[in-house]
């Protein structure tokens, strides 16, 4: 008996996808720059560490975070924003790589975004265990520019609401190198990630980076 096409096992889906109108999934768009994006990530957490913030109601977040680029996320008992000045070192953030900004715009381009300019990157570890339970992203100054997300390292378990908390969540595996452009109608949607599961990556190692590019300010 000879093979045939139907003796394959079946492969992901691995092509761009638009999970709904305004978010677009890019499969591996940026899995070749993932080394040069990752040792960028260790420069950045070399002058701003990882931290584990707390949320104005006082729970450490299980996700370490830390950012580049003129505008980084805050959180403390007056709640969350947007500062030039990084509370942990007083010192401005780290200013966001060549290579990070590149992926951004082009990026956003491939979903139909022209000239994004990210001025913010926030960055997110995950260890396993670590999860962002449904939230929205609505501390950015003008919500008409998109967000870019970069998946590097252990894939996750992404939770893609609605409009409304209430909506029913989809569960959408992210892997590495997967970027996802949200924006327009789907930029206000609750999302969140189900806890990290356990394993190792061959270049992350026992963990799960993500990106996230705004424009903040
Ligand atoms: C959909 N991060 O940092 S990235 C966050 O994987 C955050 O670390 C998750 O949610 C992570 O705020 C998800 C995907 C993402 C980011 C921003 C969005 C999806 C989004 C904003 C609006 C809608
Ligand atoms: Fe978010």
């Amino acid at each position: 008996m000879t093979a045939s096409l139907f003796d394959e096992p079946p492969q992901p889906l691995r092509t761009p996808l638009l999970l709904e109108p305004g978010a677009m999934v890019l499969p591996g768009f940026a899995q070749d720059r993932a080394p040069a994006l990752l040792q960028a990530v260790a420069g950045i957490a070399a002058r701003a560490p990882f931290r584990h913030l707390v949320t104005p109601g006082g729970l450490r977040m299980s996700v370490a975070m830390t950012h580049c680029g003129t505008l980084g996320w805050v959180s403390d008992r007056s709640g969350y924003r947007y500062s030039p000045v990084d509370p942990h070192t007083g010192q401005p953030w780290p200013a966001m790589p060549g290579c990070f900004a590149e992926l951004a715009h082009q990026a956003a381009a491939a979903a139909g975004y022209a000239a994004f300019a990210p001025d913010a990157c926030l960055i997110n570890r995950y260890a396993p265990g670590a999860r962002m339970s449904l939230h929205q992203d609505r501390d950015e100054h003008d919500m008409a520019h998109p967000i870019v997300s970069v998946s590097l390292g252990l894939p996750a378990s992404f939770l893609w609401g609605g409009a409304a908390r209430a909506d029913k969540a989809r569960r959408i595996p992210l892997l590495h190198g997967d970027v996802v452009v949200w924006g327009g109608p789907v930029r206000l949607h609750f999302h969140g990630v189900q806890p990290l599961a356990e394993g190792t990556h061959p270049l992350a190692g026992a963990c799960r980076i993500n990106l996230t590019f705004r424009r903040a300010g």
